[in-house]
Protein backbone atom coordinates (compact mmCIF):
# COMPACT_ATOMS: atom_id res chain seq x y z
CA UNK A 1 0.00 0.00 0.00
CA UNK A 2 1.32 3.41 -0.91
CA UNK A 3 4.89 2.45 -2.01
CA UNK A 4 4.48 4.20 -5.08
CA UNK A 5 3.66 7.46 -3.79
CA UNK A 6 6.38 7.30 -1.23
CA UNK A 7 9.01 6.87 -3.72
CA UNK A 8 8.15 9.64 -5.42
CA UNK A 9 8.16 11.96 -2.12
CA UNK A 10 11.88 10.20 -1.68
CA UNK A 11 12.92 11.15 -5.16
CA UNK A 12 11.92 15.07 -4.74
CA UNK A 13 13.83 15.59 -1.77
CA UNK A 14 16.66 13.56 -3.01
CA UNK A 15 16.44 15.85 -5.99
CA UNK A 16 16.40 18.55 -3.42
CA UNK A 17 19.66 17.74 -1.66
CA UNK A 18 21.68 17.20 -4.22
CA UNK A 19 20.62 20.25 -6.65
CA UNK A 20 20.89 22.88 -3.82
CA UNK A 21 23.59 21.97 -1.54
CA UNK A 22 23.82 25.28 0.82
CA UNK A 23 21.99 27.57 -1.45
CA UNK A 24 18.93 29.87 -1.01
CA UNK A 25 16.05 27.60 -3.06
CA UNK A 26 15.17 30.09 -5.90
CA UNK A 27 12.70 29.48 -8.77
CA UNK A 28 15.29 28.39 -11.14
CA UNK A 29 15.77 25.28 -8.43
CA UNK A 30 12.60 24.97 -7.39
CA UNK A 31 10.56 24.73 -10.72
CA UNK A 32 11.99 22.10 -12.37
CA UNK A 33 11.61 20.39 -9.14
CA UNK A 34 8.22 20.74 -8.31
CA UNK A 35 7.32 19.99 -12.39
CA UNK A 36 8.71 16.47 -11.67
CA UNK A 37 7.06 15.51 -8.29
CA UNK A 38 4.09 17.10 -9.86
CA UNK A 39 4.42 14.77 -12.96
CA UNK A 40 5.13 11.34 -10.08
CA UNK A 41 2.12 12.99 -8.46
CA UNK A 42 -0.07 12.52 -11.52
CA UNK A 43 0.93 9.42 -11.60
CA UNK A 44 0.15 8.34 -8.91
CA UNK A 45 -3.55 9.17 -9.60
CA UNK A 46 -3.80 12.38 -7.40
CA UNK A 47 -5.86 14.49 -9.97
CA UNK A 48 -4.22 17.42 -12.01
CA UNK A 49 -5.76 20.19 -9.65
CA UNK A 50 -4.75 18.47 -6.56
CA UNK A 51 -1.52 17.95 -7.51
CA UNK A 52 -1.49 21.97 -8.68
CA UNK A 53 -2.44 22.67 -5.18
CA UNK A 54 0.48 20.79 -3.65
CA UNK A 55 2.63 22.37 -6.07
CA UNK A 56 1.90 25.88 -5.18
CA UNK A 57 1.95 25.45 -1.62
CA UNK A 58 5.26 23.58 -1.39
CA UNK A 59 6.29 26.67 -3.74
CA UNK A 60 5.45 29.13 -1.31
CA UNK A 61 6.43 27.21 1.93
CA UNK A 62 9.81 26.66 -0.08
CA UNK A 63 10.77 29.39 -2.37
CA UNK A 64 13.63 31.11 -0.86
CA UNK A 65 14.20 28.79 2.02
CA UNK A 66 18.30 27.87 3.03
CA UNK A 67 18.78 24.28 2.77
CA UNK A 68 21.60 22.74 4.06
CA UNK A 69 23.27 19.13 2.70
CA UNK A 70 21.55 16.68 4.72
CA UNK A 71 18.59 18.80 5.84
CA UNK A 72 16.78 19.59 2.65
CA UNK A 73 15.10 16.17 2.76
CA UNK A 74 13.39 16.44 6.06
CA UNK A 75 12.94 20.03 5.14
CA UNK A 76 10.69 19.27 2.14
CA UNK A 77 9.18 15.97 3.86
CA UNK A 78 8.26 18.37 6.15
CA UNK A 79 6.68 21.20 3.99
CA UNK A 80 5.14 18.00 2.00
CA UNK A 81 3.40 16.64 5.32
CA UNK A 82 1.92 19.76 5.81
CA UNK A 83 0.65 20.35 2.82
CA UNK A 84 -1.23 17.12 2.49
CA UNK A 85 -2.61 17.27 6.09
CA UNK A 86 -3.96 21.09 5.44
CA UNK A 87 -5.66 19.63 2.05
CA UNK A 88 -6.96 16.00 3.98
CA UNK A 89 -10.33 16.64 6.29
CA UNK A 90 -10.47 15.47 9.76
CA UNK A 91 -11.62 12.32 9.76
CA UNK A 92 -15.67 12.03 10.37
CA UNK A 93 -16.97 10.17 13.52
CA UNK A 94 -20.01 8.15 12.20
CA UNK A 95 -20.85 6.72 15.15
CA UNK A 96 -20.97 10.32 16.77
CA UNK A 97 -23.16 11.44 14.60
CA UNK A 98 -25.71 8.92 15.00
CA UNK A 99 -26.26 9.49 18.81
CA UNK A 100 -27.08 12.82 17.92
CA UNK A 101 -29.88 11.90 15.78
CA UNK A 102 -32.88 11.16 17.75
CA UNK A 103 -35.05 9.29 15.54
CA UNK A 104 -33.72 5.99 14.28
CA UNK A 105 -31.10 7.05 11.96
CA UNK A 106 -31.33 6.53 8.23
CA UNK A 107 -27.87 6.12 6.06
CA UNK A 108 -27.63 5.59 2.72
CA UNK A 109 -24.55 4.27 0.79
CA UNK A 110 -24.25 5.64 -2.72
CA UNK A 111 -21.42 5.20 -5.41
CA UNK A 112 -20.56 3.84 -9.03
CA UNK A 113 -20.72 0.38 -9.62
CA UNK A 114 -18.44 -1.95 -8.28
CA UNK A 115 -17.23 0.82 -5.92
CA UNK A 116 -18.20 -1.81 -2.56
CA UNK A 117 -21.16 -0.24 -1.31
CA UNK A 118 -23.01 -3.45 -0.86
CA UNK A 119 -20.15 -4.80 1.01
CA UNK A 120 -18.83 -1.77 2.91
CA UNK A 121 -22.82 -1.31 4.47
CA UNK A 122 -22.01 -5.19 5.74
CA UNK A 123 -19.19 -3.92 7.13
CA UNK A 124 -21.09 -1.09 8.99
CA UNK A 125 -23.70 -2.89 9.76
CA UNK A 126 -21.29 -5.28 11.78
CA UNK A 127 -19.51 -2.33 13.35
CA UNK A 128 -22.65 -0.70 14.47
CA UNK A 129 -24.21 -4.23 15.60
CA UNK A 130 -20.85 -4.84 17.57
CA UNK A 131 -21.56 -1.32 19.42
CA UNK A 132 -25.03 -2.18 20.83
CA UNK A 133 -26.80 -0.71 17.79
CA UNK A 134 -29.36 -3.06 15.88
CA UNK A 135 -29.19 -2.41 12.33
CA UNK A 136 -31.59 -3.44 9.54
CA UNK A 137 -30.30 -3.13 5.69
CA UNK A 138 -32.38 -1.85 2.83
CA UNK A 139 -31.67 -3.85 -0.05
CA UNK A 140 -32.17 -0.45 -2.47
CA UNK A 141 -30.27 -1.98 -5.34
CA UNK A 142 -32.78 -3.55 -7.30
CA UNK A 143 -31.61 -2.99 -10.41
CA UNK A 144 -28.34 -4.77 -10.82
CA UNK A 145 -28.72 -8.59 -11.34
CA UNK A 146 -28.20 -10.56 -7.79
CA UNK A 147 -27.41 -7.33 -6.24
CA UNK A 148 -30.55 -8.62 -3.50
CA UNK A 149 -29.20 -11.67 -2.80
CA UNK A 150 -25.97 -10.43 -1.92
CA UNK A 151 -27.02 -8.34 0.45
CA UNK A 152 -29.03 -11.03 1.66
CA UNK A 153 -26.69 -13.17 2.31
CA UNK A 154 -24.34 -10.64 3.90
CA UNK A 155 -27.48 -10.15 6.18
CA UNK A 156 -27.67 -14.31 7.12
CA UNK A 157 -24.01 -14.35 8.25
CA UNK A 158 -24.66 -11.09 9.95
CA UNK A 159 -27.18 -12.02 11.71
CA UNK A 160 -28.96 -8.75 10.58
CA UNK A 161 -32.35 -7.80 9.27
CA UNK A 162 -32.89 -7.55 4.75
CA UNK A 163 -35.52 -5.62 3.61
CA UNK A 164 -36.00 -6.13 -0.01
CA UNK A 165 -38.76 -6.13 -2.66
CA UNK A 166 -38.19 -7.69 -6.14
CA UNK A 167 -36.11 -6.71 -8.95
CA UNK A 168 -37.24 -3.76 -11.09
CA UNK A 169 -39.15 -2.49 -7.98
CA UNK A 170 -38.96 1.21 -6.66
CA UNK A 171 -36.12 1.18 -4.61
CA UNK A 172 -37.50 4.06 -3.03
CA UNK A 173 -40.27 2.38 -1.46
CA UNK A 174 -37.71 -0.68 -0.39
CA UNK A 175 -35.82 1.93 1.58
CA UNK A 176 -39.40 3.21 3.02
CA UNK A 177 -40.44 -0.09 4.64
CA UNK A 178 -36.53 -0.60 6.11
CA UNK A 179 -36.79 2.96 7.20
CA UNK A 180 -40.65 2.01 8.69
CA UNK A 181 -39.15 -1.12 10.08
CA UNK A 182 -36.01 0.30 11.84
CA UNK A 183 -38.63 3.09 13.39
CA UNK A 184 -40.73 0.23 14.75
CA UNK A 185 -37.37 -1.28 16.41
CA UNK A 186 -35.99 1.26 17.48
CA UNK A 187 -32.64 0.47 14.63
CA UNK A 188 -30.47 2.49 12.32
CA UNK A 189 -31.33 1.58 8.60
CA UNK A 190 -28.39 0.97 6.40
CA UNK A 191 -29.82 1.78 2.78
CA UNK A 192 -28.06 0.22 0.23
CA UNK A 193 -28.64 1.62 -3.73
CA UNK A 194 -28.04 0.45 -7.05
CA UNK A 195 -24.41 1.81 -9.22
CA UNK A 196 -25.12 4.74 -11.42
CA UNK A 197 -23.21 7.46 -13.31
CA UNK A 198 -24.19 11.14 -15.16
CA UNK A 199 -24.91 8.72 -18.10
CA UNK A 200 -27.93 6.85 -16.33
CA UNK A 201 -30.32 9.87 -16.24
CA UNK A 202 -33.09 7.12 -14.94
CA UNK A 203 -31.32 6.11 -11.88
CA UNK A 204 -29.69 9.58 -11.17
CA UNK A 205 -33.63 10.28 -11.06
CA UNK A 206 -34.44 7.23 -8.81
CA UNK A 207 -31.70 8.01 -6.14
CA UNK A 208 -32.99 11.88 -6.18
CA UNK A 209 -35.96 10.37 -5.34
CA UNK A 210 -35.15 7.42 -2.86
CA UNK A 211 -33.38 10.52 -0.95
CA UNK A 212 -35.81 12.74 -0.82
CA UNK A 213 -38.56 10.42 0.21
CA UNK A 214 -36.79 9.00 2.84
CA UNK A 215 -34.39 12.04 3.75
CA UNK A 216 -31.44 10.31 5.27
CA UNK A 217 -29.13 11.50 8.30
CA UNK A 218 -25.85 10.66 7.05
CA UNK A 219 -25.20 9.23 3.03
CA UNK A 220 -21.46 7.85 2.24
CA UNK A 221 -20.10 8.18 -0.73
CA UNK A 222 -18.58 5.04 -1.88
CA UNK A 223 -15.20 5.19 -3.92
CA UNK A 224 -12.67 2.91 -5.31
CA UNK A 225 -9.31 3.45 -4.89
CA UNK A 226 -8.23 1.68 -8.01
CA UNK A 227 -10.41 4.03 -9.95
CA UNK A 228 -7.82 6.76 -10.25
CA UNK A 229 -9.15 9.84 -11.44
CA UNK A 230 -12.17 8.70 -12.20
CA UNK A 231 -13.09 9.55 -8.15
CA UNK A 232 -13.21 12.83 -9.48
CA UNK A 233 -16.45 12.34 -11.91
CA UNK A 234 -17.65 10.33 -9.40
CA UNK A 235 -17.56 13.40 -6.98
CA UNK A 236 -19.19 15.51 -9.15
CA UNK A 237 -22.17 13.03 -10.30
CA UNK A 238 -22.92 12.80 -6.33
CA UNK A 239 -22.49 16.44 -5.52
CA UNK A 240 -24.50 17.46 -2.62
CA UNK A 241 -25.97 14.28 -2.03
CA UNK A 242 -23.17 13.22 0.50
CA UNK A 243 -21.81 13.62 3.88
CA UNK A 244 -18.46 11.58 3.94
CA UNK A 245 -16.50 9.31 1.79
CA UNK A 246 -15.84 5.87 2.06
CA UNK A 247 -12.74 5.00 0.19
CA UNK A 248 -12.33 0.94 -0.76
CA UNK A 249 -9.85 -1.24 -1.75
CA UNK A 250 -6.93 0.50 0.06
CA UNK A 251 -5.36 -2.71 0.27
CA UNK A 252 -4.90 -3.55 -3.48
CA UNK A 253 -4.34 0.15 -4.02
CA UNK A 254 -0.14 1.54 -4.53
CA UNK A 255 -0.87 5.38 -4.72
CA UNK A 256 -3.11 6.48 -2.46
CA UNK A 257 -3.94 9.14 -4.75
CA UNK A 258 -7.70 8.70 -4.92
CA UNK A 259 -7.73 9.85 -1.42
CA UNK A 260 -5.78 13.01 -1.97
CA UNK A 261 -8.05 13.92 -5.08
CA UNK A 262 -11.57 13.34 -3.90
CA UNK A 263 -10.52 15.53 -0.46
CA UNK A 264 -9.09 17.97 -2.62
CA UNK A 265 -12.54 18.08 -5.28
CA UNK A 266 -15.14 17.68 -2.76
CA UNK A 267 -13.84 18.90 0.54
CA UNK A 268 -16.16 16.18 2.56
CA UNK A 269 -13.90 13.92 5.25
CA UNK A 270 -13.09 10.71 4.17
CA UNK A 271 -14.86 8.69 6.53
CA UNK A 272 -13.10 5.00 6.54
CA UNK A 273 -11.04 2.97 4.08
CA UNK A 274 -11.94 -0.59 2.70
CA UNK A 275 -9.22 -2.87 3.33
CA UNK A 276 -10.37 -6.06 2.26
CA UNK A 277 -13.14 -8.19 1.38
CA UNK A 278 -13.85 -9.76 5.38
CA UNK A 279 -16.68 -7.63 7.33
CA UNK A 280 -13.53 -6.60 9.57
CA UNK A 281 -11.55 -5.26 6.72
CA UNK A 282 -12.85 -1.33 7.54
CA UNK A 283 -10.59 1.38 9.43
CA UNK A 284 -11.12 4.98 10.40
CA UNK A 285 -9.40 6.94 8.36
CA UNK A 286 -6.27 8.54 10.24
CA UNK A 287 -4.95 11.62 8.05
CA UNK A 288 -1.96 11.58 10.38
CA UNK A 289 -1.40 7.72 9.54
CA UNK A 290 -1.99 7.86 5.87
CA UNK A 291 0.76 11.05 5.72
CA UNK A 292 3.08 9.26 7.86
CA UNK A 293 2.35 6.01 5.69
CA UNK A 294 3.15 7.95 2.57
CA UNK A 295 6.27 9.65 3.56
CA UNK A 296 7.74 7.38 6.16
N1 LIG B 1 -9.78 -5.96 -1.87
C1 LIG B 1 -10.91 -5.32 -1.56
N2 LIG B 1 -12.04 -5.63 -2.22
C2 LIG B 1 -13.17 -4.96 -1.89
C3 LIG B 1 -13.19 -3.95 -0.89
N3 LIG B 1 -14.46 -3.47 -0.82
C4 LIG B 1 -15.19 -4.15 -1.74
N4 LIG B 1 -14.42 -5.06 -2.39
C5 LIG B 1 -14.82 -5.99 -3.46
O1 LIG B 1 -15.23 -5.23 -4.60
C6 LIG B 1 -16.24 -5.94 -5.32
C7 LIG B 1 -17.44 -5.02 -5.54
O2 LIG B 1 -18.03 -4.74 -4.28
P1 LIG B 1 -19.59 -4.48 -4.10
O3 LIG B 1 -19.82 -4.25 -2.64
O4 LIG B 1 -20.40 -5.54 -4.75
O5 LIG B 1 -19.74 -3.10 -4.91
P2 LIG B 1 -21.06 -2.29 -5.28
O6 LIG B 1 -21.36 -2.56 -6.72
O7 LIG B 1 -20.71 -0.85 -5.07
O8 LIG B 1 -22.14 -2.73 -4.34
C8 LIG B 1 -16.57 -7.16 -4.49
O9 LIG B 1 -15.88 -8.26 -5.06
C9 LIG B 1 -16.01 -6.83 -3.10
O10 LIG B 1 -15.63 -7.98 -2.38
C10 LIG B 1 -11.94 -3.63 -0.22
O11 LIG B 1 -11.85 -2.75 0.65
N5 LIG B 1 -10.85 -4.34 -0.62
MG1 LIG C 1 -24.03 -3.46 -4.73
Amino acid sequence: MLGKFKDSVKEFSENVKSTVAEKELDEETLDPLLEELRLKLLQNNVSLEASEAIEEELRSQLLGEKVKRGSAEEKVNDAVKETLLKLLDDGFDFEAELSDIEEPPVVFMVGFNGSGKTTTAAKLAQKLDRNSREVVLGAGDTFRAASIEQLEEHGEKLGVEVISHEYESDPAAVAYDAVEHAEKEDKTALIDTAGRSHADENLMDELEKMIRINDPDVTFLVVDALSGNDVLEQAEAYEGMFDAVIVTKMDIDENGGAIISISERSGKPVAYIGTGQGYEDIEDFDKEKFVEEILD
